[in-house]
């Protein structure tokens, strides 16, 4: 069920985080529990003010601060066809850059920024295009933080931790491109850490969701296949998990993000072996969500519901999304609703 006040965010909500930025899209947040509130961390894009006659966009210097790249909007080398993507002389941009920001609440709805706890922002040559759609995993005591990171050289997953949100170990690059859409398990299986991941093969394969396995968190192996796309279906062009799979008494619970070839956007669920979390024993036939609300129909690229962050409370998972790449929202799902329906649909 949506929350009747959604989006409970939107960019109007955050200050950018320069004065010569402004915030285009809230979008996409990891969400955790920590000091008795529930927090996101909030995926923040941002452009400079565009000008009459120029595209511009913002990207991480070498110096690491940003810098503005000016394009005149005449030239026959740019294309803007996707607003996601900036095409020019051969090579691609993104129109905004993202860093992340934390927001805490009482209530699981209304969300404030708390003094302390400042901005994550790209820090290096790997993430000078910024950072994106970071899930939060609590795993033995600390926070793991595994997002998207853009540069020149590809799309990867970046992995950070912390336990206080103050101060943070990076990991560096631990999938190298094309890989997004990371999340590591909340518990260790057998003596072993998992995470699901999302790598994109694309000319034999594509893009489908993923498991590895690490012994210290740090080097991934025994990759395998866990799902494919399907074709003619709501999931047909690219998969990805959303976060942390739930443990149940059937199996581990994963929420997923399915898009067709027409870009939509639609969540879906399954079901995973508990001792073999490689193995899928169940797929939700219809998505479990898909974009119906107004604000998930427009926005800045619309008809999409995108999620990497839910917090489980006995059956209930309140489940906080990206809605058309511009807002935030929150949903209220039933573990049991969702098991009885994947069971129907084996
Ligand atoms: C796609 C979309 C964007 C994202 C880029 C880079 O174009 O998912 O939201 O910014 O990839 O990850």
């Amino acid at each position: 069920m949506r929350y009747a006040n959604n989006p409970i965010l939107t960019p109007r909500d955050l200050a950018p985080s320069q004065e010569s930025m402004k915030i285009e899209c809230l979008l996409n947040p990891g969400v955790f529990r920590f000091d008795g509130k529930t927090w996101l961390l909030i995926r923040v894009a941002e452009r400079p003010e565009q000008r009459e006659g120029e595209i511009s966009f913002p990207l991480l210097d070498d110096a690491n601060r940003i810098t503005v790249m000016r394009v005149p909007s005449s030239s026959p080398e740019l294309d803007l066809s996707d607003p996601r993507v900036i095409s020019y002389k051969g090579s691609d941009y993104l129109t905004t850059m993202s860093h992340l920001r934390l927001m805490s609440s009482t209530d699981g709805v209304r969300f404030v920024e708390e003094p302390g706890y400042g901005p994550v922002f790209g820090s290096d040559a790997y993430e000078s295009y910024g950072i994106e759609d970071c899930r939060v995993t609590l795993l033995e005591g600390t926070y793991y933080l595994t997002y998207t990171a853009v540069a020149a050289n590809g799309v990867a997953v970046r992995m950070r931790s912390t336990t206080d949100w103050k101060r943070f170990t990076d990991y560096g690059l631990v999938l190298p491109p094309h890989n997004k859409d990371c999340t590591l398990f909340d518990e260790r299986i057998g003596d072993l850490y998992y995470m699901l991941h999302r790598p994109s093969s694309p000319e034999i394969g594509g893009n489908y969701i993923w498991i590895a396995e690490s012994r210290d968190l740090r080097h991934w192996g025994n990759h395998r296949c866990v799902a494919r796309t399907r074709k003619g279906m709501w999931d047909s062009a690219r998969i990805g998990a959303g976060c942390a799979p739930i443990r149940t008494g059937e199996g581990w619970l994963m929420i997923y993000h399915g898009a067709d070839g027409d870009n939509r956007y639609c969540l879906g669920a399954m079901l995973l072996d508990a001792a073999d979390p490689s193995k899928v024993l169940a797929r939700s036939d219809r998505p479990i969500m898909e974009p119906s609300a107004p604000y998930e129909l427009t926005g800045f690229f619309g008809n999409v519901i995108f999620t990497n962050g839910h917090l489980v409370d006995g059956d209930r998972i309140a489940l906080y999304y990206g809605a058309s790449d511009k807002v935030i929202c929150r949903a209220d799902l039933s573990v049991g609703e969702i098991l009885e329906n994947l069971r129907k649909d084996l």
